[in-house]
């Protein structure tokens, strides 16, 4: 029925294209009332009037880390609207302990894992850690992998969006041989690469559906 309902609206002639965010229509329209939707892809909003149809958005993207090593690993990534992106990690073939894990410039693996280059680094800025203020957008920290060398891991990250100028989709997941020290180890390398060590497995981050 949703769905239906949906197909019908938005085959309608498309309301003017507002530059008040939803959000702040939604605020606006309903002051006080609290509002509750499930938040799916493109949906609408049955309460809402027709000038307000697509209240939430969900991507999801998904990468397949693979490398010259046994470790491998699937990992996705979900966004509604303009939240923060909740990564989801499954890694295995690692040796016990942490690993440092980021999100590197380019989704070009023609040479490997070498070739995804740097940390993404849209506001040039120096290697940290995921909550400092001071860090690569890319710097997603360290995933810690068991006994057993599997690591899983949900990140919940505000810097690597799926969509919008600094959207993360066509870029590279890596996970690294050694500890990323988030930039505070004192070694030549902890300012641009936490000094995490070899790139074991690397993936590019592409769209998938919800
Ligand atoms: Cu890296
Ligand atoms: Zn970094």
């Amino acid at each position: 029925m949703a769905a239906m309902a949906a197909h019908a609206v938005l085959a309608a002639p498309a309301p003017p294209p507002s530059r008040v965010s939803p959000h702040l229509l939604l605020r606006n329209s309903f002051a006080g009332q609290p509002l509750s939707f499930a938040r799916r892809s493109p949906r609408l909003s049955a309460t809402a009037s027709r000038s307000l149809t697509i209240v939430a958005e969900t991507k999801k993207a998904v990468a397949v880390l693979k490398g010259n090593s046994q470790v491998e690993g699937v990992v996705t990534l979900l966004q509604e609207d303009d939240g923060p992106t909740t990564v989801k990690v499954s890694i295995t073939g690692l040796t016990p302990g942490p690993h440092g894990f980021h999100l590197h410039e380019f989704g070009d693996t023609t040479n490997g894992c070498m070739s995804t280059g740097p940390h993404f680094n849209p506001k040039n800025l120096t290697h940290g850690a995921p909550e400092d203020e001071i860090r690569h957008a890319g710097d997603l920290g360290n995933i810690i992998a068991n006994a057993d060398g599997v690591a899983e891991a949900t990140i919940v990250d505000n810097q690597i969006p799926l969509g919008g100028p600094n959207s993360v989709i066509g870029r590279a997941l890596v996970v690294h041989e050694l500890q990323d020290d988030l930039g505070k180890g004192g070694h030549e390398l902890s300012l641009t690469t936490g000094n995490a060590g070899g790139r074991l497995a690397c993936g590019v981050v592409g769209l998938t559906p919800i």
